[in-house]
């Protein structure tokens, strides 16, 4: 994973490059003005609309405030890209560098900035790109479906969760994905068994190239497009189409809401029955990404309709580069989740795929589901089998080989087959492109290393395919050794050092080795699973390490989801699979989106804080050996890699108890955050009276926002500033189980060095008392060094129980 996040990395530099080339180009072709610096597309973002302002007042001001900073000649209209009216106000429009700061200046304005491109979190981002054929998947019915509604309140029956009928209440919530766009003929988005949308819906089907209007159904209920110019450059006239190019944005929907597929597999791997979180729940796609990104202008104008039209869920798996930090109020996905989740719209996105990395995680605002990837119990087998002796070395990979099952292939190290031109052996070891002499390796089976390689695997397996090898094995980092790549012509398996250490043994010791790789098989019920994976990205959050992130994790490797059609087949295939295996933290995001989008549901009054409680505090720490979950590598998991823990869908439909939150909680975190009062009047959707900062606004009474989990910083590291000390924050928690005389007490998990209390340690719910607060203090204890608190985290948790409900929090404590 980690020379595939570099892979990404450096495409990312590359696409945006591309990006300024194609436009600087058509700049000096005449689109450029009379200011200094050509124009390039800039958000300018206002905050909340006014109260009672009518749509086209405000549009008309957008275009007013444009004016006053345009040189003579310009029109505001020919310039402004995106107007967003609905969930919040603001505009994207071509500026000078100039115009742009004059804007900044101007009342009203909460931030302007140069639009930022985005990346979608799948792992292959980079060698999608470069390989246009071979494509990503989406989403695993077995692993992750929510099942059965566990309790049955309210008298109604206990109806399956997935019955894709009208008379799920899940038929009435919709699903909304910014995306890459979809493959509308996908057996996913079938309408079979689906009436009309809900009435509150007020989506349209937009027609673009290659779709229209009979694209949309009674399960895909609408489809818009935006203008992706800052990806790509200037847009051709006419052109756009909410039709996938990409496969990303079928594969995230149809795992978020996918209708039942039976049959589906990937040319045979990975069968079953292939269905999405909430299979009875609606999709509106709102296309914002091309192959080469994703533009922060039009993820804007995607919040605002989703808003306008009336979806309960947005799945977002895509963000901004870790190192590309932007604040809260110049980032599209913090922005339009905010004014979302103001409007009851719950908010769910991708972690990011930069782990295993410290303080990676991004789209990390407190009012979104921030989702982590963990793998699946199952895998794909491909084999070595060495001659000698015939025994076999397990390799994991999805191989479309047509070599023999006899071990009858030369087998050679990158390293014996170095050229004679190339002096480093270790590059040849690694068979990195033009260090290998292409007379050696001509029909055999060569071991390369890539533990320690920046060159994409699928790069060296077309070196070694064109140099005519018979096959390839990777010897892995240990670490990353779950999520499986696909290689479709050419045989290629990955093994662990182990393995490569009996391979290279037989290799030494046989005089003339032979070897073949076995065709790729279907592994399930592996264990331990699941397990944290290498690349999802960890926290802190590098905005505020007093909120702890991610949430929640999710499956996010090797899943099988819908896809476009691959332009290029296996050996041996006749049609295009419909579904594809992919792996990202954008594979676990709408896995999560699906089972909010059923909590919601079955809770339809909820607010996203509530329905964000209730994935949180039921998710499950423990993996199917019923043992504590680890990451890819080993190490015990903690919050910081997986938040609250796996996902489990099922029991968040009963939790027994939320922690709620409102817009009035996030506007106080924005104070504590040091937004002043000024911005943050702006940026409110309803403001209590007289609503203004607290004296005493400080980044440690974050750590009192009422969520789920806890994280409080400045209490471990230098000794003798933190002793003694000790930090106390408060918690509301309401009683939303079907019980009103409830009692709950409380357990907590607390490691060596820390003393946690809560108070009370009892809470009684009576019909009148549905809401109850407590305290948890941490303190330092004793003056052991134990290596945690050395390495500045400690963690545990404090668990409420009526002796049915666990209702689990997370905390973390940091230097
Ligand atoms: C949409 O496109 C299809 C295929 O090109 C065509 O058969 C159909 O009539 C079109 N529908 C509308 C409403 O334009
Ligand atoms: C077969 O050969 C491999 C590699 O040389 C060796 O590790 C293994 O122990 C052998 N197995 C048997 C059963 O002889
Ligand atoms: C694998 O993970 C372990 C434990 O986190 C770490 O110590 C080791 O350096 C990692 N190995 C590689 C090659 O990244
Ligand atoms: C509030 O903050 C904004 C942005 O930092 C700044 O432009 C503005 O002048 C501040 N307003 C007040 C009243 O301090
Ligand atoms: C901060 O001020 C508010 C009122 O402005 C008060 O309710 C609260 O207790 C204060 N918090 C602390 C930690 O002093
Ligand atoms: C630890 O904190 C104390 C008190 O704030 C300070 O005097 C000391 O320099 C700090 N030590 C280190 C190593 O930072
Ligand atoms: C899963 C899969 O498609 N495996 C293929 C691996 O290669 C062999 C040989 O071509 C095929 O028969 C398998 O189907």
């Amino acid at each position: 994973m980690e020379v595939a996040t570099h892979m990404a990395r450096s495409s990312t530099v590359y696409w945006s490059l591309l990006a300024v080339f194609s436009w600087l180009a058509a700049a000096g072709a005449g689109l450029g003005d009379g200011g200094r610096s050509p124009p390039q597309v800039y958000v300018v973002y206002m905050g909340a609309v006014p109260p009672r302002t009518s749509p086209s007042l405000l549009l008309e001001s957008h275009l007013r405030l444009v004016s006053t900073v345009l040189k003579r000649g310009r029109r505001a209209d020919s310039l402004v890209v995106h107007q967003y009216k609905h969930g919040f106000s603001g505009f994207a429009a071509r500026l000078s560098k100039d115009e742009a700061a004059a804007l900044r200046r101007k009342p009203g304005v909460v931030s302007v900035f140069a639009d930022p491109v985005y990346q979608l979190h799948t792992t292959r981002s980079w060698d999608f790109l470069q390989q246009t054929t071979t494509a990503v998947k989406i989403d695993d019915a077995a692993g992750a479906g929510p099942a059965r509604r566990s309790g049955n309140k309210k008298g109604k029956a206990a109806a399956p969760a997935n019955d894709p009928s009208s008379s799920s209440p899940a038929a009435d919530t919709i699903i909304g994905l910014l995306d890459s766009g979809i493959w509308p003929e996908s057996p996913s988005f079938n309408d079979a068994g689906f009436g009309r949308p809900p009435s509150r819906w007020k989506g349209v089907c937009m027609a673009g190239d290659d779709f229209n209007s009979s694209n949309c159904n009674n399960k895909l209920i609408g489809a818009r497009y935006y203008d992706l110019s800052s990806v790509r450059g200037p847009a051709p006239s006419g052109g756009g189409s909410p039709r996938d190019d990409v496969g990303h944005g079928t594969h995230t929907s149809s795992t978020a809401a996918g209708s039942a597929v039976t049959g589906a597999s990937y040319y045979g791997l990975a069968p079953g029955t292939a269905k999405g979180g909430s299979a009875a729940s609606r999709v509106a796609m709102y296309r914002v990404c091309s192959q080469a990104g994703c533009a922060g202008s039009a993820i804007l104008a995607g919040f605002d309709d989703a808003i306008a039209d009336g979806v309960d869920v947005i799945s977002v798996s895509l963000g901004a580069s870790p190192y590309f930090r932007p604040d809260f109020s110049a980032d599209p996905i913090a922005i339009g989740s905010f004014h979302a989740v103001a409007k009851g719209v719950t908010v769910v996105c991708s972690a990011g795929n930069s782990g295993p990395g410290a303080a990676t995680v991004v789209n990390a605002a407190p009012w979104i589901l921030t989702v982590a990837a963990t793998t699946i119990d199952r895998d794909f087998e491909s084999d070595v089998l060495l001659g000698g002796n015939n025994s076999a070395v397990k390799g994991v990979a999805i191989n479309f080989s047509n070599l023999d099952r006899s071990p009858k292939y030369p087998l050679i190290t990158g390293a014996a087959a170095k050229s004679s031109s190339v002096s480093d052996t270790d590059s040849a070891s690694h068979c990195e492109p033009g260090t290998l002499d292409s007379s050696k390796i001509r029909g055999k089976i060569v071991l390369c290393h890539h533990s320690q390689s920046d060159t994409s695997k699928l790069v060296k397996a077309d070196e070694l395919q064109s140099a005519g090898a018979a096959g390839c094995i990777l010897v892995m980092n240990d670490n990353e050794s779950s999520v499986a790549t696909a290689y479709l012509d050419f045989p290629v398996t990955e093994v662990t050092s182990a393995a490569a250490a009996a391979i290279h043994k037989y290799i030494a010791a046989a005089s003339e080795p032979v070897a073949t790789i076995t065709a790729a098989a279907t592994v399930t019920e592996c264990k331990p699973a699941p397990v944290v994976a290498y690349f999802s990205s960890r926290g802190p959050s590098g905005q505020t390490g007093n909120v702890l992130k991610p949430d929640i994790a999710a499956p996010g490797v090797n899943i099988l989801a819908s896809w476009i059609p691959a332009s290029s087949l296996p050996p041996g295939q006749k049609q295009p699979s419909q579904f594809n295996l992919v792996s990202g933290t954008s594979m676990a995001c709408p896995h999560v989106a699906g089972a909010a989008a059923t909590v919601k549901a079955w809770n339809p009054t909820w607010s996203p804080a509530a329905v964000r409680s209730a994935i949180m505090t039921t998710a499950t720490t423990l993996n199917n050996e019923r043992e504590p979950m680890t990451t890819d590598s080993g190490s015990p998991a903690t919050p910081y890699d997986y938040g609250a823990g796996q996902v489990h869908p099922a029991g968040a439909l009963d939790p027994g108890l939320v922690y709620d939150a409102g817009e009035d909680d996030y506007l106080r975190f924005l104070c504590n955050y040091g937004y002043n009062a000024s911005t943050v009047r702006l940026v409110a959707s309803t403001l209590p009276s007289g609503f203004s900062c607290a004296a005493n606004v400080s980044k440690d009474l974050i750590s009192d926002l009422n969520y789920p989990s806890i994280a409080v910083t400045g209490l471990l590291g230098n000794k003798s500033a933190a002793a003694g000390r000790s930090r106390t924050v408060t918690r509301t928690v309401t009683n939303v189980g079907a019980q009103e005389a409830a009692s709950y007490t409380v357990a907590v998990s607390a490691p060596p060095g820390l003393d946690v209390k809560v108070t009370p340690s009892k809470l009684e719910f009576t019909r009148g008392v549905k809401k109850l607060a407590f305290q948890v203090s941490f303190s330092r204890s004793g003056n052991d060094d134990d290596a945690a608190a050395a390495k500045g985290a400690l963690s545990g948790s404090i668990t409420w129980s009526d002796g049915k409900h666990m209702v689990r929090s997370p905390f973390v404590v940091t230097s």
